[in-house]
């Protein structure tokens, strides 16, 4: 039988070649380095590269590269980041909801029209594009999208010390999330990845942008180091207690809520707009593509929701694996990406566990008196 060609040893596609394009460049000039970097398929059909310790996804690292020499960042910007299928989406509605808030009534909003994703772009696809010019020509400030690792960063966000908002999830619910959006893009009749194989890659760190941990945390200790200018954030907290998490977001960009804006329920307002139920039913997310080039429908990026799905895909064997490994690396780190339930649980043993100590030292003392 005849080899099927690989769906990744096509090289990186120059993805404005042929195309009427305003910008003088298309990142075309990276293939040849590209190609000496190590290929990973099993996530077929993104494939990806090792690229200064992370997988890529080749479709963007031409992008990533271009970017890396010649974004301009601005003061101003803001930058919402996160690993793949943490939270992205969302965190995109709610800070563009929070930064244009005075601008439009929320129903009359944009994000009414137009995906998330369209309001805040992932500027590693539009680099890719050649379409620089659409970055640049955008107003300020500006609100910009990326998953590279912070050590991956144009340098100029960091010099120019842009605040940052990165988002983090159990990697657990990042791997089933990955898995159904992956799968989605595979064309027939290609089979799904076996979940138990999408598993293992996972845990060796192989997964677009993996991997996971050392992505997180390069985050995390950015926000230790700077708190005022990264804000690390947990899906499953935003899931908990949105309240909180929009209040701290507005804070955090520089336009907190004012007394007038809370007693009218601009807070709320804002959550429902971005709230799952709401994007996940607007028309302008239930169909079409954000490009034609993109495989997958808008609504890919609608699917649970919710914190916890992992239950339903993973033996306890498996959970409990993924879990040791995530633990051994944040290890000392003084983070925990377990989910809010679990973290939950083991605070309240901590409780119990403190309770019953203070119960044990009083009942220690009242019989050591009478003695
Ligand atoms: P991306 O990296 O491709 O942009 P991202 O938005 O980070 O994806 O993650 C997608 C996950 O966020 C999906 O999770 P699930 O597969 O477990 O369901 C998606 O459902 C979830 N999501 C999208 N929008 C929201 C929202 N408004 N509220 C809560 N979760 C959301």
């Amino acid at each position: 039988m005849a080899a099927q060609p690989s769906l990744c040893n096509s090289p990186p596609p120059m993805e404005s070649q042929g195309k009427k394009s305003a910008d003088p460049r298309p990142p075309s000039n990276y293939t040849d380095l590209i190609s000496t970097l190590p290929l990973e398929e099993g996530w077929a059909p993104i494939c990806t590269r090792k690229y200064q310790g992370f997988w890529i996804p080749q479709r963007v690292l031409p992008g990533i590269m271009d970017m890396q020499q010649n974004f301009k960042a601005r003061p101003d910007d803001l930058w919402v980041l996160s690993y793949p299928k943490s939270g992205t989406t969302w965190l995109k509605a709610l800070t563009y909801a929070i930064m244009t808030r005075a601008q439009y009534p929320f129903d009359h909003h944009p994000l009414l029209r137009r995906n998330p994703h369209e309001c805040v772009p992932f500027v590693d696809r539009t680099y890719s594009r050649g379409q620089t010019s659409e970055i640049e020509a955008m107003p300020s400030p500006r609100i910009l999208n990326t998953h590279l690792p912070y050590s991956l960063l144009p340098h100029t966000i960091k010099s120019l010390d842009c605040k940052v908002i990165y988002v983090c999830r159990d990697p657990k619910d990042v791997l089933v999330s990955r898995w159904y959006f992956n799968n989605g893009m595979r064309p027939q009749p290609m089979e799904p990845i076996p979940f138990t194989k999408a598993f293992e890659m996972f845990c060796e760190g192989n997964c677009p942008y993996g991997p996971i941990c050392e992505h997180v945390l390069e985050y995390w200790e950015e926000s230790q180091r700077r708190p005022e200018k990264v804000l690390f954030l947990k899906y499953e907290e935003m899931l908990e207690d949105p309240l909180r998490i929009v209040r701290r977001l507005a804070e955090f960009m520089g336009c907190p809520f004012s007394p007038e804006e809370e007693k009218e329920g601009v807070v709320e307002e804002v959550i429902k707009l971005c709230s799952f139920d709401n994007l996940k039913s607007l028309e302008v997310n239930k169909t079409g593509k954000l490009h034609p080039e993109f495989v997958l429908t808008k609504d890919s990026f609608f699917r649970k929701g919710e914190a916890g799905d992992w239950r339903n895909h993973m033996s306890p064997e498996m959970a409990r694996k993924l879990d040791r490994i995530t633990e051994q690396k944040l290890e000392g780190s003084g983070l925990t990406l377990h989910g809010v339930d679990v973290e939950a649980a083991a605070t309240n043993g901590d409780v119990q566990a403190q309770v019953l100590s203070k119960l044990f030292v009083i009942f220690f003392l009242f019989f050591g008196c009478l003695e």
